[in-house]
């Protein structure tokens, strides 16, 4: 490679990496993580409300929407956990995923690091569906 080849190939790069950047302030600045919430399926939490002393647990139902079944062999793959609802979208803390402790549940052990509304964000898999499910609960920590 000669100079100008790699000249025209870190350009290149760079060139690439502000792109990024540009795609990664617009979903930022418009909510777009709502927007690819799945409506086909829901999910929703029993505990709304959690406890900021570290042994927060939060059970997750996964239902099909159309049949209100239960959705029991889900493989949740990713997991963000939050502070979006109160503007913080930044501010992230810890989730770890507990297993499902029921068909059709699953339990999520988090830990808050401020009191407010935290959105915990789950991307599923779902047996018979090709696209990943996303869905998003919010929980208040106090
Ligand atoms: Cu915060």
């Amino acid at each position: 490679m000669n100079f100008v080849t790699r000249m025209r190939h870190s350009f290149a790069r760079a060139g690439f990496a502000a792109v990024l950047a540009i795609f990664a302030l617009a979903a930022c600045g418009d909510n777009s993580s709502s927007s690819s919430v799945s409506t086909t399926y829901a999910f929703s939490t029993t505990t709304p409300e959690v406890a900021m002393d570290g042994n927060a647990v939060v059970d997750v139902r996964l239902v099909h929407k159309a049949t209100g079944k239960p959705v029991t062999d889900a493989v949740i793959f990713e997991t963000r956990f939050d502070m979006e609802p109160d503007g913080m979208g930044g501010m992230s803390a810890q989730a770890t995923s507990m297993g499902s402790p029921m068909p059709g549940v699953y339990r999520f052990a988090l830990k808050p690091t401020m009191a407010g509304r935290w959105a915990l964000k789950l991307s599923a898999k779902v047996q018979g569906e090709a696209e990943t499910v996303r869905g998003i609960v919010v929980v208040a920590a106090r």
